[in-house]
């Protein structure tokens, strides 16, 4: 910053006070060594920022504190809260693990780029066709790590590092893919589950004690790339497996929070976050680093006492809020305001235009369905939500949508899977279909989807569903291929 103003009102005091010879000369000291303030401390150029994405996989939105008061501590997640901002209405546009995670790294719905649900062993995933945001960091000269589970396919053109990323770690899809699973274990135990690095498989098959550490090895892969990388920008993407059920954590949290598994979990990630913000400030990038904290989707219930919780209508797997709300801090101290909280909506899909524009980088040519969202995300008061409607679908099933405000929803009909009955101790519950009807509620007054109030409010309903249309026409007219 240029001190002009500080110069010259120097000068003004400075021209008042003098009277004698020495206060003259005292007086030009003071002025020269103030000119020579102004003058030689040019204003540094700022690097661009790093970002660090840390998104857990199945965490339900009142996991941590301050979103939730569980009975475990999770300070360092509390510490991130109180040093950035909270958003309380934070979405994704699926509440399943592959069909999210493609939203983030591309800015694309579901429906756009056809990474619905979950992908299996084998799949082929988001196609080479989209853009990934660390491919467009990359090019602006970032250094790119992920270190978790992928879950974006796992062919050798769908792997991280055919897709932007310098360096990987991790398993290419679901922790519960393998044999040990209660329900499918035959199934899924025809491919091995394996941990990679790079480009080499390291660990094959993953056996138990080795879900024990990934929390741990992911973080340690994220500290040391945190360590390598201090001088240049660099996007960290942390898509820990867990709490996605087979629970594991290692042997420093097993026990520790008296509370069960869940809760051991859960105190494991929060060291790992603290872990990570230790790192940044110890390299002195704390001040200039984005770190954006969420989950992929709502907590998977039918595992009972193994799952998160939410304080929204039904989980994992539905588009109802306790599937596609999820919470989300995000901390950069150079720009966002300590100890906030904001009530603004906003989506996983704006991720990648917000981190570009914040870095300088080109966006894909084609048209993503994200928007730059940045100003809200600042907390500029006359920010507003560029969309006019976000989507949700579960599976290839398009089936809602909510005003870009977040203030009305609005469901078309169609079936859910609802928990009738909780699993425990890592065996899955039982579920039944139900229906919902069109039904628009307000989410303001009625944050749980109690009250259909499609009555009250006809012209509010009858425009998202002329959006809810125009979404199906764009994207679900021809489930066959990818529309670029
Ligand atoms: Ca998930």
């Amino acid at each position: 910053m240029c001190k002009m103003g500080y110069v010259l009102d120097l000068r003004e005091k400075t021209m008042s006070f003098i009277q004698t010879r020495r206060d003259f000369l005292k007086a030009m000291a003071l002025f020269v060594a103030a000119q020579g303030l102004s003058c030689t401390h040019k204003p540094k150029t700022r690097k661009p920022p790093n970002f660090v994405v840390v998104f857990l996989d199945d965490s339900g939105w009142a996991d941590f504190r301050p979103f939730g008061l569980p009975r475990y501590p999770t300070p360092n997640v509390n510490s991130l809260a109180q040093q950035g901002c909270r958003f309380n209405n934070f979405y994704v546009p699926q509440a399943v693990c592959s069909a999210s995670r493609a939203s983030l790294l591309t800015g694309c719905y579901p429906g756009h780029t056809k990474v619905f649900g979950a992908l299996g062993p084998r799949a082929r995933g988001l196609s080479p066709e989209f853009s990934t945001i660390s491919e467009l960091l990359k090019a602006q000269g970032y250094t790119t790590g992920v270190f978790g589970k992928w879950h974006l396919g796992d062919q050798p053109e769908t792997r991280p590092l055919e897709r932007g990323f310098d360096e990987a770690c991790g398993l290419m899809y679901s922790n519960d893919m393998w044999s040990f699973h209660p329900r499918s274990g035959e199934y899924f135990g025809q491919w091995p589950l394996q941990y990679w690095e790079n480009s080499k498989i390291i660990i094959d098959p993953v056996l138990p004690k080795d879900q024990s550490m990934l929390t741990t090895w992911y973080t340690e892969h994220a500290l040391d790339f945190i360590n390598r990388h201090k001088d240049k920008p660099f996007f960290l993407y942390v898509p820990h497996s867990m709490p996605h059920v087979p629970l594991f954590c290692s042997d420093k949290f097993k026990g520790k929070s008296g509370l069960g598994l869940y809760a051991d979990v859960m105190m494991e990630i929060d060291w790992s976050v603290g872990q990570i913000t230790k790192a940044l400030r110890k390299n002195g990038l704390e001040d200039n680093t984005m770190v954006i904290f969420s989950s992929d989707n709502g907590p998977w219930i039918s595992y009972g006492n193994h799952a998160g919780k939410t304080h929204f209508r039904e989980a994992k797997g539905t588009s109802f809020d306790g599937g596609t709300r999820s919470c989300c801090i995000i901390k950069y101290p150079a720009k966002i305001k300590p100890n906030t909280s904001s009530d603004q909506a906003f989506c996983s899909i704006d991720i990648l235009p917000t981190l570009c524009y914040l870095a300088g980088a080109s966006l894909p040519a084609y048209e993503i369905d994200g928007r730059n969202i940045w100003d809200l995300i600042a907390g500029k008061p006359e920010a507003k939500n560029p969309h006019k409607y976000y989507a949700f679908s579960t599976n290839s099933r398009f089936e809602s949508v909510i005003s870009g405000d977040g203030r009305w929803k609005l469901h078309l009909p169609h079936k859910y899977a609802t928990l009738v009955k909780a699993g425990r101790d890592g065996m899955p519950g039982k579920y039944e279909l139900n229906q919902i009807e069109l039904s628009l509620f307000d989410m303001r007054n009625d944050p749980y989807e109690r009250f259909n109030v499609i009555d009250q409010y006809p012209q509010r309903a009858a425009e998202l569903q002329r959006l809810a249309q125009q979404h199906k026409n764009r994207y679900y007219s021809d489930d066959s291929k990818p529309a670029l």
